[in-house]
């Protein structure tokens, strides 16, 4: 057994009991390990920050989880049926969730795989923009093996953003909204960002790594003026694990829909929750800049746009402002 799955075995064992002890001999019992061993894990995991008593009589009890997205305390109660429930792969610091997940899709990893970091040192945006990545945030990435055409993919980025807004909605009830293609804005700032990077032939896609990044706690300052986090916004601590859980559900729900049935299915939804439906806005895509009102999103994920002379454009990327 892998020591991740030891250690989710012997937190189930406690977490189930609380706030009662439980036995080192029962647990040798039914792990078949001997009672040193379990002790050895006892202790394995109260370095990784969990508070456990014990009792000469009792046993063991647990008094509390550290914030910590380790693999046993994202499997702890997920819900999902694919993503996360395969391999969940936990640094404490990489370059770039993304980057390690790509390797890993490159290399076979199969659908659901997850690439978690407490910080990354070269985390990545759109177009070469750096994402800044201090401890006290998430930084993911799934793999995903869609059956479908590299051209679905925008709006796949855009129902995940969707995915990730309620995610956070049911978790904390703060509202955000999402900017047209990849961001969450929270209070006027970036709370979230998503990064998709995918390997795509001919006749379709092979893998696409969703990299999400979220903004939690930020206790030592270090995120960009242009940024919020969720906890600061809720002036509060928040376990991540719990949020992570949220989210795989959220994004696991989406993918269905989306490959069942496709975009459309999620259209309304993501139509309701976007910040940029009927305002005026400023489209820069490269050299080209477009100025209109955003009057819909249509099947494939894309902006309409009405131009100032009522021209519609259709606007497949690019970064957007708002007017005023
Ligand atoms: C994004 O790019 O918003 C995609 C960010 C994806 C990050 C995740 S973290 C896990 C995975 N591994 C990675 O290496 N990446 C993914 P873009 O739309 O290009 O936005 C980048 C811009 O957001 C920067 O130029 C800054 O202005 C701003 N920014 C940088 N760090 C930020 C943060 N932590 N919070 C909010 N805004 C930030």
């Amino acid at each position: 057994m892998k020591e991740s799955d030891i250690k989710q075995k012997i937190i189930g064992f406690l977490d189930g009991k609380s706030p009662g002890f439980v036995s080192g001999e029962k647990m040798s019992r039914l792990m078949g390990f001997s009672r040193a061993n379990v002790w050895k894990y006892i202790n394995k995991l109260r370095q990784d920050g969990y508070g456990i008593d014990a009792s000469t009589h009792l046993g063991y009890r647990l008094n509390s989880a550290p914030d910590r997205l380790y693999t046993h305390e994202i499997k702890r109660g997920l819900t999902t049926s694919v993503i996360g429930k395969r391999d969940i792969f936990y640094y404490d610091t990489v370059p770039s969730t993304n980057a390690v997940a790509y390797a890993m899709a490159e290399n076979n990893a199969p659908e659901g795989t997850l690439v978690v970091a407490e910080s990354q040192t070269e985390g990545k945006g759109r177009m070469d923009r750096k994402w800044v990545s201090p401890r006290g945030g998430i930084y993911m990435s799934v793999v995903l093996r869609p059956d479908s055409g590299a051209d679905d993919m925008q709006s796949l980025t855009l129902a995940s953003a969707c995915a990730v807004a309620r995610a956070v909605k049911d978790f904390s009830g703060a509202s955000p909204e999402v900017k047209w293609p990849n961001d969450l804005i929270l209070g006027g700032k970036k709370l979230c960002g998503i990064l998709t990077e995918m390997r795509a032939e001919l006749d379709g896609v092979r893998f696409l790594v969703m990299g999400i990044g979220v903004n939690v706690n930020d206790d030592n300052g270090q995120l960009p003026p242009e940024a919020v986090s969720l906890g600061g916004y809720l002036g509060k601590r928040l376990r991540r694990p719990d949020l992570i859980k949220e989210i795989l559900c959220q994004i696991e729900r989406v993918y269905t829909v989306f490959m069942e049935k496709g975009f459309s299915s999620l259209r309304t939804e993501c139509k309701k929750i976007s910040m940029v439906m009927k305002k005026t806005v400023k489209v820069v895509d490269h050299d080209r800049i477009i100025e209109g009102t955003v009057k819909d999103i249509d099947e494939k994920g894309a902006l309409i746009v009405r131009d100032t002379e009522g021209n519609m454009i259709r606007v497949l990327s690019g970064q957007i402002f708002l007017a005023g």
